[in-house]
């Protein structure tokens, strides 16, 4: 008698912020089946701008995995125009964050069903599913957390920081508004907690910009230094260079040393594995390293680091 087809119990747990995470996103998409796939957004990023509840990080990750992105700022929509902000202009409204005509429309529907009542993790799945992707993405919590960058000019909100100041004021901290209160994402929860988790992956996204908000929520570093899948990251740093973005900047301001070891040692009280580039060497205690291609230009670049992803992660749970 032939045996009953094997269920699929393999399922892998993705952490991201906008568009570097989103590119291993994408690579994870191609060889994982929705079954076997939950993607986790930072929603630290988000904010009220001109009456519209915007998720930068969440948008940026569904037009990725939708074929919808702008290719080469890798957020925002392609083939765009910019006809109702060229009106907000006209009325003397604030144009410093570029929201295109497509995007509105979906800022416009998300605003709607907020204020309707429905959860952001309802609304993300809605659009998610609206747009044709078949992968669960998810926010890391449906309350409210709000990142705040303490600067020698007093205190700026998440967008104003990085999108109006272009990350040029010298800070001093990093918060996370309603991080210790907020609960993790139903999502979250329940691929944390699921027997069948297999790896949990820290996509190349800025570790204390997109990636700390959701270690702040209640409970999440603890759950990943208990779980028994493993947990690896992909460095966001490539030669002592951040692959995109201020980290570096931000960590020279902080007092960090300004490397891939250092990403990896703010991570170590859960990470068993971590991916660097050649160019970088980290040797940490309780942690293995391999070197890998980790930037990612291509599809092809982004298929091959998801499968190295996987293969690392079945290396380490078949070690005793
Ligand atoms: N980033 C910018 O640098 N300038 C912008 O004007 C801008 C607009 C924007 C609109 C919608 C959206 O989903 C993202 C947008 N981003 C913009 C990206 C975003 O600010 C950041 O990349 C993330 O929040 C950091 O991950």
């Amino acid at each position: 008698m032939l045996a009953p087809p094997s269920r699929i119990s393999k399922h892998y747990l993705a952490l991201c912020g906008g568009v570097g995470g989103a590119k291993l996103a994408l690579g994870f998409a191609h060889v994982l089946s929705p079954d076997q796939l939950t993607i986790i957004v930072n929603t630290g990023d988000d904010f009220e701008h001109l009456g519209l509840s915007i998720c930068p990080d969440i948008d940026t990750v569904s037009y990725t995995l939708a074929g919808l992105v702008q290719p080469d700022q890798g957020w925002g929509r392609s083939d765009e125009s910019f006809v109702a902000l060229d009106i907000v202009k006209r009325l003397g409204g604030e144009t410093w964050f570029q929201l295109g005509d497509k995007d509105i429309g979906l800022h416009l529907m998300r605003s709607m069903l907020l204020d309707q009542g429905l959860s952001l993790s309802a609304i993300t799945a809605q659009i998610t599913r609206r747009l044709g992707i078949v992968h669960e993405i998810a926010p890391m919590t449906d309350d409210i957390v709000r990142t705040v960058l303490d600067t020698a000019a007093g205190p700026l909100p998440f967008q104003r920081y990085f999108v109006k100041a272009r990350c040029e004021p010298v800070i001093t901290g990093i918060r996370y508004l309603g991080a210790e209160q907020a609960r993790p994402s139903a999502a979250l929860n329940r691929a944390l907690a699921d027997p069948d988790l297999s790896g949990v992956f820290i996509c190349p996204s800025n570790p204390y910009l997109s990636i700390d908000p959701i270690l702040a929520l209640a409970n999440v570093r603890k759950m990943l230094a208990s779980t028994s899948a493993p947990v690896i990251a992909v460095a966001p740093i490539v030669g002592g260079r951040a692959i995109k973005g201020p980290a570096i900047k931000i960590m020279r301001e902080l007092a960090i040393e300004p490397s891939a070891a250092a990403v990896a040692a703010y991570y170590a009280d859960f990470l068993d594995g971590y991916i660097v580039d050649a160019a970088d060497r980290v040797t940490l205690p309780g942690m293995q390293v391999i070197a890998s291609q980790i930037v990612m230009s291509t599809l092809a670049d982004k298929v091959a680091l998801a499968r190295r992803c996987l293969a690392f992660s079945n290396e380490l749970a078949e070690q005793p």
